[in-house]
This record gives structure tokens, C-alpha cells and sequence, in this order.
């Protein structure tokens, strides 16, 4: 995909601090001792960042199609989502951009609830997802199966905004915010990695915060 129609100076921005390694520290901090990783800092509001698309998906017309290497397809409605159990996580949030924003409360549905309904295969290493504004990424799918990850459609008890990619959006804490997809549409298991958006803009594939993996 080209980047026609995205905010294509905010994209060119990014690329060129990829390029450049802007806002490496060369610190590091071993996960969980530092509540802040390395090169953050922290807000109290919650930025909004996209690629100038904030599709409009009311829950009514909002599908989600979860497949690829598992035994059981689903495809979900709203009815469909919010029937399985759910839970609330609370998390920090660490965007590349450098802002941190802490104990933000999710309601939705696990990761784990999901892979018990689907039952991925054993060759399906990787999890890829795809957004209704096109965007895409992946993650390992140990990642996506860690336990405090979520398919969440509230934050702080209310509904996530259009803007912040209700009516749901994928929350993986441990890696950088560009990782959890916004609008999410399409969640495929996959015996290959497939670089996603940014992933493809000399992001790192993985995006650790604590290790600054900012970059390729
Ligand atoms: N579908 C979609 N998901 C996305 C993005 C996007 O452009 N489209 N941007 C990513 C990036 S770079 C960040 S930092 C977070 C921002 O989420 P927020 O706008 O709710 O803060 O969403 C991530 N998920
Ligand atoms: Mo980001």
C-alpha cells in the first residue's frame, strides 16, 4: 500500500526519524523496575495519532473477521463480541513519539479468550492484523497471548472514541502504542511474519519500550 491519502507529512516525519535514530537515549531499563522507559515521558491527556483517516464504524456495521491457521473461523458481530466474557485491564500506554500515559483502564475481551475460541494451529507463530483504515501490523503470538492483552471497546468505563479507534481496538501493553491496531477489522494467524505500516517505514518489528526498539 502507498501512503495516498494519509497524512503524508506526519508519515515522511517518522520515516526520516527511523532513518536518523532521533530519540534514542542509549539507556535502558529492565522492565518493571522503572515505571518509565527510557526516552519518555509522561502526559496526563491522551494524544491521538493516525494517518489522517478516522474511519466511522458504528458498532452496527462494525465485522470482524478472526482467521487464518486456526480450526474454528469466527466472524464477529457487535452482538457476537460483546456475548463473550469480558474483562477490565488496566495498563500504561508508551507511544514512539515519546509520551507514556499510565493507568489506562480497558474493558473488552482477552486475547486468550479469543484463542480459546479459535484454537490457532501449532504452525501459527505470528498474529497479523489488518484496520478499516487500512493500517496494519503484527505481532509473535506469545505476545498477543500474554495475558494482559485485550480486544477492548471502553477506556475509563466509556465507550473508546472514533478517534482513539472505537468501536474496538486491539491493546498489546508490552510494545510500543503503534502496535495496537485502532478500528481493528481482520486478526489472521500465520505461520510467517508479515511487516506491517510502519514495520515497513524502518520500525522495529518488535517495538519493546524498555528496550528502545524505536527502530530497525
Ligand atoms: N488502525 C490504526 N491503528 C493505529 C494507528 C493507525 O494509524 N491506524 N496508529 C498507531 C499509532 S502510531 C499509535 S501511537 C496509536 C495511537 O492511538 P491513539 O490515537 O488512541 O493514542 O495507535 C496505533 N494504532
Ligand atoms: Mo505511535
Amino acid at each position: 500500500m502507498g501512503d495516498d491519502g494519509y497524512k503524508t507529512k506526519l508519515i515522511e516525519t517518522k520515516k526520516a526519524w527511523a532513518r536518523a535514530g532521533r530519540l534514542l537515549t542509549g539507556e535502558t531499563a529492565e522492565h518493571g523496575v522503572d515505571r518509565l522507559p527510557p526516552g519518555q515521558r509522561l502526559v496526563e491527556n491522551w494524544p491521538v495519532l493516525d494517518l489522517g483517516i478516522q474511519p466511522d464504524v458504528p458498532r452496527a456495521e462494525w465485522r470482524l473477521l478472526v482467521g487464518g491457521l486456526v480450526e474454528n473461523e469466527r466472524r464477529f458481530d457487535w452482538d457476537s463480541f460483546i456475548a463473550e466474557p469480558q474483562v477490565d485491564i488496566l495498563s500504561d500506554v508508551h507511544c514512539v513519539t515519546q509520551w507514556s500515559r499510565y493507568d489506562n483502564r480497558w474493558t473488552g475481551m482477552t486475547t486468550r479468550h479469543l484463542a480459546q475460541l479459535v484454537r490457532p494451529h501449532a504452525d501459527a507463530r505470528y498474529v497479523l492484523f489488518s484496520s478499516y483504515d487500512g493500517y496494519t501490523t503484527n505481532v509473535r503470538i506469545e505476545d498477543f497471548l500474554e495475558e494482559d492483552c485485550l480486544l477492548a471497546h471502553s477506556h475509563d468505563g466509556t465507550p473508546i472514541s472514533r478517534e482513539h479507534g472505537g468501536p474496538v481496538r486491539i491493546v498489546i501493553p508490552r510494545y510500543y502504542f503503534w502496535k495496537s491496531p485502532k478500528w481493528i477489522k481482520r486478526i489472521t494467524f500465520s505461520a510467517e511474519d508479515e511487516p506491517g505500516f510502519w514495520e515497513e517505514r524502518g520500525y522495529h518489528n518488535l517495538g519493546d519500550p524498555w528496550l528502545e526498539q524505536r527502530y530497525d
